[in-house]
């Protein structure tokens, strides 16, 4: 049993679409979804402005490497193509952090393809707006030691925060909820 807090985030072709292709194959799995942001690229790229969600999900069978492979297979249904580092892309489902059954966050730095925590997470306002506005407590760990999410946001450059903006968009059909 795992549970997952995720950061989606596109900026090509169908933004929302692809965004919300990933609440709905979560299905069950969905605990909390952040409001949808539009934010300015990160990463020194020049590329358009994403969409920018976090979403935390639960699954019993779901270990850490499962979670992997489901944000790829949903990244290449949404006709992903290999893009460079930080570039431009129809969508793409990180694992910012991954806590095990007893709460414990899971650290692995050994496989380049699943570092957890996401090494970038404390320093991306895109990622830390959407995950307080769903879970106010939060806590990640970076490098080894932990800290309020909010804390960590505080520190960010006031031009990083500006450019996460709120939107009215909804990546989840809540009349089609049943409880
Ligand atoms: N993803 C990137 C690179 N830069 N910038 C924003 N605003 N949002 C993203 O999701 C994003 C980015 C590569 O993963
Ligand atoms: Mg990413
Ligand atoms: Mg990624």
């Amino acid at each position: 049993m795992t549970r997952a807090v995720l950061s989606i985030g596109s900026n090509l072709g169908d933004r929302l679409g692809h965004l919300r292709s990933v609440v709905e194959a979560l299905g069950e799995r969905v605990i909390a979804v952040s409001p949808v942001y539009t934010t300015a690229p990160w990463g020194g790229v020049d590329q358009d402005d994403y969409l920018n969600a976090v979403v935390v999900a639960q699954d019993s069978d779901f270990d850490d490497y499962a979670w992997l492979r489901f944000g790829q297979q949903l990244e290449q249904a949404s006709g992903r193509v290999r893009e460079i580092r930080w570039g431009a892309r129809t969508l793409d489902v990180d694992i910012v952090q991954c806590t095990d059954g007893t709460g414990t966050p899971i650290a692995r730095d050994t496989d380049p393809d699943l570092i957890l925590p996401h090494p970038q997470a404390h320093n991306r306002a895109f990622v830390l707006t959407p995950w307080l506005a769903v879970e106010p407590s939060a806590q990640l760990l970076v490098d080894g030691v932990t800290h309020p999410i909010a804390d960590l946001l505080t520190e960010l450059d006031q031009s990083e925060k500006d450019g996460v903006i709120r939107t009215d968009l909804v990546l989840r059909d809540e009349s089609a909820r049943s409880c």
